[in-house]
């Protein structure tokens, strides 16, 4: 049987902290529940998930470096370095992959500067306000760009 192609997950830094702390902002879901959301999705989708989630800069890197042969796509909730990470939108370019950015709440709504992503204008889709729901959606867009690209 041939392998599904696969996506990425990441998830960047106290995105660990999902379902722990402030619930009014990023809900009651924990990461480990939307990590299984996310990929039994997939799977719906006839795609396979690989979930990873950091609080250091240098492992998302590592990690989206190490996708660029083996995955189809990135679903990404960059944290705080949407707002600072050159380095981050260089690994994602550098990929080449279809890039969809998910935030949880809506960015736009809140301070200024979570207004600015260094990400977005590189992403084939940005989620934001739409709660976990939104990694959902996200695996939806890279899902319907993946059949009409093969
Ligand atoms: O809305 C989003 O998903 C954000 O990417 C979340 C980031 C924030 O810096 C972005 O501006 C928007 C913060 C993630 C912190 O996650 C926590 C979750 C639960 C409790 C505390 C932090």
């Amino acid at each position: 049987m041939p392998e599904l192609p696969r996506l990425l997950l990441v998830n960047g830094p106290n995105l660990n902290l999902l379902g722990v702390r402030e619930p009014d902002k990023y809900g009651t879901e924990t990461l480990a529940s939307v990590e299984a959301m996310v990929a039994a999705h997939a799977t719906n989708r006839g795609l396979a998930v690989d979930a990873v989630q950091s609080n250091h800069e240098g492992v998302l890197l590592d990690a989206i470096h190490a996708a660029r042969t083996t995955h189809a796509g990135v679903v990404i909730n960059p944290g705080a370095f949407t707002h600072t990470s050159v380095a981050l939108r260089d690994a994602l370019l550098g990929v080449a992959l279809p890039v969809v950015e998910v935030h949880i709440s809506n960015v736009h709504a809140r301070e200024a500067f979570r207004h600015h992503s260094y990400i977005s204008d590189m992403a084939v889709a940005v989620i934001a306000g739409a709660g976990t729901q939104g990694y959902r959606f996200a695996v939806d867009v890279l899902a319907e760009r993946l059949a009409s690209h093969s």
